[in-house]
């Protein structure tokens, strides 16, 4: 078994001790240096003496994604701007970007964390690894790059998209590692396969795929399409970008870094924090950021923690794969809808292609929800019966899962967009 770190075994109480430590600093450094800090903290009565150990963060204030927008760009920093060495932005479908800032230390923790993922995935220096995350405003990119390369591992910087230019790397570059999201891997495989070039003839052992919401079922298609494995990678640019959890060779949940982002999961309605195993929304405090250390930032991914020990030897609390943001999931005449969970059923239909969209509308004040989803090459030409026979098994199957009747539309192959980045699996035509 392979570790980066120390930190990734330490007891149980040394960890805590590591938190109380940092977190105390913290706390400090933004009641002093963040106006936004100093008064929500006034308003609740606290001040930093008053937090004495980890336990103590269930009073500090929480911190949402909103409240970025309102200091936009730089009002949350903690650190002078000439201290600041990278700033990033998440695009955001909504409204203004957010915005996001390191100093020095920042990045060079960031690669350590991310060198960390690369090393649990048993990526090593030995590795050639063909990053196709996106490099700009967006973390992945820069975010994969320098964990590449503080790893030791060579790293070939292609960026997202450019799919042809892609699959020649793969070939002539012999790239050992892929990193991108798992809908651009599902792209990039469909496109060799259509180009005649069989995807499980190159270097390809091992894929980084995040980003975005992916099943298991999901997982298993990539990993018997290329014969990689492939492995999981969670983060988000408000709390550092790729490198906050990883899964291990043993894949029963994320290990946290929480040596540096300290989870919780809260019941979304009391926002109390919920124990170990309990559903919620997944909230970060980051302990050892200077640029923009935010206290429990509300992610608003739902996940689970286990706290219980990982056979891999890592003390890392872990997280359930996450299978949604909470403003993804889908409130259909009241029932709770993610799309991972029609994409695990649809993922186990041999007659489909995993590639879909789900459209949300209202009609006669009644929401619909319609699940297009591309059929495999021939079952067009097979006779209407046998389509109306696959669309009535996913209906059917949806049904006893949601307990709700979903339109199931097979269509024709390669007619729902392919996707470079994350994918976008909702139209939700109520929103005009
Ligand atoms: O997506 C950072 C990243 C880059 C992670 C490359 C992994 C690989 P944002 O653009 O800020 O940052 O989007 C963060 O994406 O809150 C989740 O909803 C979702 N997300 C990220 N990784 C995963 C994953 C990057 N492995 C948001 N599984 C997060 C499920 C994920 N959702």
């Amino acid at each position: 078994m392979r570790y980066w770190q120390n930190e990734e075994i330490v007891s149980l109480d040394e960890k805590k001790a590591i938190q109380s430590e940092r977190l105390i600093k913290t706390v400090n450094r933004v009641y002093a240096n963040v106006p936004f800090y100093n008064k929500k903290m006034k308003e609740l009565g606290l001040e930093p003496g008053d937090i004495k150990s980890i336990d103590d963060l269930k009073y500090l204030p929480f911190t949402t994604k909103q409240d970025l927008r309102d200091h936009y760009p730089y009002g949350l920093f903690a650190a002078p701007m000439e201290e600041v060495v990278r700033i990033h932005a998440s695009s955001g479908t909504t409204g203004q970007p957010t915005v996001v800032g390191y100093t020095k230390n920042d990045i060079r923790m960031w690669e350590d964390m991310m060198a960390r993922c690369l090393s649990a995935y048993g990526v090593t220096k030995h590795d050639i690894i063909q990053n196709a995350y996106g490099y700009g405003l967006f973390t992945g990119g820069l975010g994969v790059h320098h964990g590449a390369e503080h790893l030791g591992a060579a790293v070939v910087p292609i960026s997202g998209g450019n799919t042809k230019k892609q699959i020649q790397l793969l070939q002539e570059f012999g790239s050992t590692v892929i990193t991108c999201t798992p809908s651009y891997a599902l792209y990039i495989g469909e496109t060799m396969k259509n180009m005649g070039i069989d995807p499980r003839s190159t270097n390809l052992r091992v894929g980084v795929f995040g980003a975005e919401p992916w099943t298991e079922e999901m997982r298993e298609q990539i990993e018997s399409l290329f014969g990689i494995d492939a492995m999981d990678i969670y983060g988000l640019s408000e709390v550092l970008g790729p490198g906050v959890a990883f899964d291990c060779q043993k894949r029963t949940g994320l290990h946290i870094n929480d040596d540096h982002f300290v989870p919780e999961v809260i019941d979304v309605d009391t926002l109390e924090p919920l124990a170990g195993g309990e559903s919620g929304e997944l909230v970060f405090t980051m302990i050892t950021k200077e640029a923009l250390p935010l206290l429990r930032y509300r992610t608003r991914d739902i996940t689970k923690l286990y706290t219980d020990k990982c056979e891999c030897g890592r003390t890392l609390v872990r997280m359930d794969k996450v299978t949604g943001r909470s403003d993804d999931m889908l409130i259909i005449r009241g029932v709770n809808v993610f799309p991972s969970q029609i994409e695990s059923i649809i993922l186990k239909v041999a007659e489909t292609a995993p590639h879909y969209v789900l459209i949300v509308d209202r009609i006669n004040n009644l929401d619909t929800l319609e699940v297009w989803v591309e059929a495999k090459e021939g079952l067009f030409s097979d006779a209407i019966k046998s389509l109306e026979k696959v669309e009535k098994h996913i209906t059917n199957e949806l049904f006893s899962l949601l307990g709700l009747h979903v339109k199931v539309k097979l269509v024709e192959p390669r007619t729902i967009e392919r996707s470079e980045g994350k994918a976008k699996r909702i139209i939700d035509k109520r929103k005009k």
